[in-house]
């Protein structure tokens, strides 16, 4: 404090609120209230490193948006209520039904972004003191078939693998995983290790090229859903090369012989494998013979195995391998399940899941559940599984579950069948929803909302792929009357008279109380479990303020410890050949491989595939606040093989309609050139609040694996189909015109739109579908011009349907639209960096109804390098100048020289440019 008048500015070090590779920031907010997140140097998992949705965090952290007091939706209207009504109207609602219907007659729907804090006292909340295990989480959606695997193979959900594993091995597999994209920095460290030891090998199996698999050494465009045909092909090829760890088998493990005969049995030999994952025989031996001979082999997968009809055997498939061949509890080795939400892995410490218990005990033994209950000194202990994130919305469409408490998820858009979630929650007697943005397509329907603390308000930890805890700490004080989630659960428990069993006032006596959970009855004659914290039992405030990011186990002094062999570190999992089953044995699960549930026909011919793009986070709620975030991919779109658009009748860059038989959306045509034939890929970011149409989850079907309930996002019948259209626009304005979604008068003027934040603007694309004339009346309309003198330039050549129009305030671009009957309409690059002008120059006035700069070169294209805001139309020009590798754009642009995602795709413009060259 140099003048007395503010603090410095302090760093305050936290850990990044996106996906589960877990890096360490460091935010910093200045006195005007800006914040800059960067990279933590001193964080195991990414040493200063973020990538690009890391490090425009601060960008997120704004009021704009934010849920910002405890509100009741009576007669249609939402009405502010204080905290202690809005928690006694939801106590007592929840109390009337469980009196009236019972306890299973309720339900919460969580999540994998909640903190442990928050997920500990929501399920100790349910399980044993509502006495139902009516509590799933988006973890469902997301790594059940995982968890399934992992209980089944090793008896407990353990993830055996770290990154220093992953940068040990030679052979690293990554299995339905679009690591370059979904895990950027877990990527960069890969492809380091890769530089570092060029003898190391990427192979990467996917039905579509990816970002990842443009890196990769060898990459298997495997057919959608036939992972568990290849693994057992790859098992059969492992016995018949003499590459089993007989003494290994023996000594530690159980049901070889059966799978064995299983997989030689539905496998065949590699030409018949071939053949039913449609690769090229040549391409399979060659991943065969790596896999046969690196000792050290990682193989690493996520939704593209999990999201699946057969996931949880795919999980299997995969460790099946590892086991065989005795390559697991080894550094560098063994199957990794790469997880997707921040906190996927607390929420399984704290048996998130409707079928699991605290601290990974077991709801179906009734030993387990009698410690539990003596730990928690609670009334009741739920004695059967709850439901299941599907079963459970059906549930309270049946009108089953009466009342729903829904947190930090959005399932009316990330659930499958996503329109019967609307249908189901329209006839809900209560739904309490606890966010952090107001309007969301799933807080459209809570009659209760509550608003919770956004990052960076939040206090808690969020635990990684790799095991390893870290703190989430507050930096900045709660916006409007925003609460932590876990305070509003614990009074609801003490409205229903168990303020003794729920105590807290700070998250750290929470996790005082997890850690404790998971040590009590850790012990091989009671409830032996790998999970322990018993070394962070008893952290004051103080202490878990300084908790360093810490792998579990963390042993008590007292406690025996993880015996170390073959020199590994004590962390190892499974270094002692000891597993978590009751034998101590690991478990082959012979797998039968089974074709996805929905059959392609003439009318629905197409593979639907769901996932992510680079720049966004699930349903935008956070990304779509971000400026840096928006144009890498700027609208929803469907990509196809072009021969499958071709028979479909759509082509490039106009609309289609993608239809299932349980719904459709309109989205853009993209031919990327990486889909293979018969199969379409539709992101599954763009929301209600995003998109009038564009929302994938109405269309996936709803079907289930049989072991884990994990729905099959990557594989529905769908049919594409053109989206007629009379004209295509778009707008930029520095009004907000989407806030209120669908209300606006430019969204309303249109059939489709979509929309997105700019700096200093929003953008809306457009199409409708009557020929409407007299444009310049109705644009007047849809940018909310009334003053008839404003400030505003307009073109229109009604024969070719052509309209333009700009509205200047003070000599700055305040609006602006663009109108055409194709969608050839010009660069946004150039006209959205106009809002960044203080003044426009003469030139730029001309140039705005042209809609492209009389200069040369201004048109920087969309962004490829979000980091430094590199566009496309510069990055050609570098090519064409000489620029011929990533490393010599990067040195002369400075793209992919910060997070490195972009670096596959600055692979492929150097590709493209060149094929153009040598074909022109
Ligand atoms: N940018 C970004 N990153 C994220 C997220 C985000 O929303 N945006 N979300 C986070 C979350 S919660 C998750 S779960 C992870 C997901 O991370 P990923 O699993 O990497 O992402 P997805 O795009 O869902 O799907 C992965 C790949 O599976 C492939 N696939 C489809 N069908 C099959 C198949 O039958 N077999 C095989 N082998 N592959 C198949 C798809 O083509 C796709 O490329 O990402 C996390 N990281
Ligand atoms: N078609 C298709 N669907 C999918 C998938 C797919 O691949 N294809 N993937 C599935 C997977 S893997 C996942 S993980 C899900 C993700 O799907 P969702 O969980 O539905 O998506 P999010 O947008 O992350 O929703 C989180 C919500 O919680 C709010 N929020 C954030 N932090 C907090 C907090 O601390 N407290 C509270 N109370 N609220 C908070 C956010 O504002 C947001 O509204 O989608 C699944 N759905
Ligand atoms: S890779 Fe990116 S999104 Fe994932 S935790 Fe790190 S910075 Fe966050
Ligand atoms: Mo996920």
């Amino acid at each position: 404090m140099m003048d007395g008048s503010s603090p410095e500015p302090r760093d305050i070090a936290s850990t990044c609120p996106y996906c589960g590779t877990g890096c360490g920031v460091l935010a910093r907010t200045s006195a005007a209230g800006v914040t800059t997140v960067v990279g933590d140097p001193q964080h195991p998992t990414n040493f200063g490193r973020l990538c690009v949705k890391g490090a425009a965090l601060g960008e997120t952290v704004v009021p704009r948006g934010r849920l910002l007091h405890p509100a009741k939706r009576v007669a249609g209207a939402l009405q502010r209520l204080s905290w202690p009504a809005a928690l006694d109207e939801v106590a007592d609602g929840f109390r009337r039904i469980i009196d009236r219907d019972g306890p299973d007659a309720v339900a919460w729907y969580v999540s994998g972004q909640l903190l442990t804090e928050d997920y500990y006292v929501a399920n100790k909340l349910v399980k044993g003191f509502v006495g139902s295990a009516n509590i799933d989480t988006n973890s469902r959606l997301c790594m059940s078939s995982a968890v399934a695997g992992h209980k089944r193979a090793f008896g407990e959900d353990i993830v055996p693998v770290s990154y220093d594993d992953l940068e040990q091995a030679e052979l690293v597999v990554l299995v339905g995983s679009n690591t370059a994209w979904c895990h950027p920095i877990l990527f960069q460290r890969l492809l380091k290790a890769r530089e570092r030891n060029p003898a190391m090998k990427l192979v990467v199996i996917d039905p579509r090229r990816t970002a990842t698999s443009e890196m990769a050494d060898l990459h298997l465009p495997v057919r959608p859903g036939t992972d568990v045909w290849l693994f057992n092909g790859l098992l059969s090829y492992l016995h018949q090369h003499g590459v089993i760890d007989t003494a290994f088998i023996e000594a530690h493990t159980s049901g070889f012989a059966r799978t064995m005969a299983i997989a030689d049995n539905t496998a065949g030999d590699l030409r018949s494998v071939a053949a039913a994952c449609k690769l090229d025989p040549g391409v399979l031996t060659e991943f065969c013979r790596l896999f046969a001979r690196s000792e050290r082999v990682i193989t690493a997968f996520s939704m593209g195995v999990n999201q699946s009809s057969s996931g949880t055997d795919k999980v299997n498939a995969i460790i099946n391998c590892h086991l065989a061949t005795g390559r697991i509890g080894k550094s560098g080795a063994g199957p990794f399940s790469i997880t997707g939400q921040p906190n996927a892995m607390g929420g399984r410490e704290v048996g998130g899941l409707s079928n699991m218990l605290a601290a990974h005990l077991d709801l179906e033994v009734a030993a387990h559940r009698a410690l539990v209950q003596d730990f928690w000194q609670s009334p009741r202990i739920a004695d059967k599984p709850g439901l299941k994130a599907v079963d459970l919305f059906d549930a309270i469409d049946a009108g089953i579950v009466k009342a729903v408490w829904i947190m930090a998820t959005n399932p009316v858009v990330s659930l499958p069948d996503a329109d019967k979630v609307k249908r189901a929650l329209a006839k809900c007697e209560l739904v309490v929803v606890s966010d952090v943005i107001a309007d969301t397509d799933t807080t459209a329907f809570a009659h209760l909302l509550l608003p919770a603390q956004g990052w960076g308000e939040k206090d808690g930890t969020v635990t990684n792929s790799e095991r390893c805890i870290s703190r989430q700490r507050a930096f900045l004080p709660p916006i409007g009357e925003a609460r932590p989630d876990w305070w509003a659960l614990s009074e609801v428990a003490r409205r229903w008279g168990h303020g003794a069993q729920f105590p807290y006032d700070a998250a750290h006596q929470i996790f005082d109380e997890h850690a404790r959970l998971t040590r009590f009855g850790n012990r091989d004659d009671i409830a032996p479990r790998y999970l322990n914290l018993g070394g962070l039992v008893g952290l004051d405030q103080a202490g878990y303020d300084q908790l360093a990011p810490t792998r579990w186990p963390v042993l008590a002094g007292t406690d025996a410890p993880v015996p170390a062999t073959d020199g590994a570190a004590p962390l190892q999992a499974f270094a002692d050949g000891r597993y978590y089953t009751a034998d101590r044995r690991a478990r082959f699960v012979p797998t039968a491989p089974q074709a996805p549930a929905g059959r392609l026909d003439d009318d629905y011919p197409l593979v639907l595939n769901t996932g992510r793009v680079r720049d966004h986070w699930h349903t935008m709620t956070r990304t779509g606040l971000a400026p840096r975030l928006a144009t890498h991919v700027a609208e929803p779109f469907v990509d196809l093989h072009p021969q499958d658009a071709l028979l479909s009748g759509v082509r490039e860059h106009a609309l289609a309609r993608v239809s299932s038989v349980h719904g459709s959306c309109v989205v853009r045509v993209r031919l990327s050139g990486e889909m293979p034939r018969n199969s379409v890929f539709v992101p599954i970011h763009w929301s209600g609040q995003f998109a009038s149409d564009a929302r994938v989850g109405k269309l996936v079907n709803p079907v289930v694996d049989p072991v884990s309930g994990e729905p099959e996002f990557k594989h529905t019948p769908v049919r594409v189909e053109p989206f007629s259209v009379a004209w295509h626009g778009f707008a930029l304005s520095r009004d907000d015109h989407g806030a209120a979604a669908g209300a606006s008068p430019l969204t309303a003027a249109a059939a489709w739109w979509t929309r997105i934040t700019g700096d200093g603007y929003t953008r809306s694309e457009l199409a409708g579908r009557r020929p409407d004339g007299d444009w310049s009346a109705r644009a007047r309309a849809m940018l909310g011009v009334v003053d008839p003198d404003a400030d505003w330039l307009e073109y229109e050549d009604p024969t070719a349907g052509v309209f333009r129009a700009v509205h200047l305030v003070d000599g700055r671009i305040h609006a602006c639209l663009f109108i055409s009957p194709r969608p050839d309409l010009p660069s946004r690059a150039w006209l959205s960096s106009l809002f960044g002008k203080p003044q426009l120059d003469p030139g730029d006035r001309i140039g705005l109804l042209i809609g492209e700069p009389l200069a040369q070169g201004e048109d920087a294209g969309a962004t490829v390098c979000s980091c430094f805001g590199i566009g496309r139309k510069t990055i050609e020009a570098a090519i064409r100048g000489g620029c011929a590798t990533p490393a010599e754009l990067g040195a002369q642009l400075k793209c992919g020289t910060n997070c490195g995602s972009c670096v596959p795709e600055l692979k492929g413009l150097i590709a493209e440019l060149r094929a153009r060259q040598t074909t022109t």
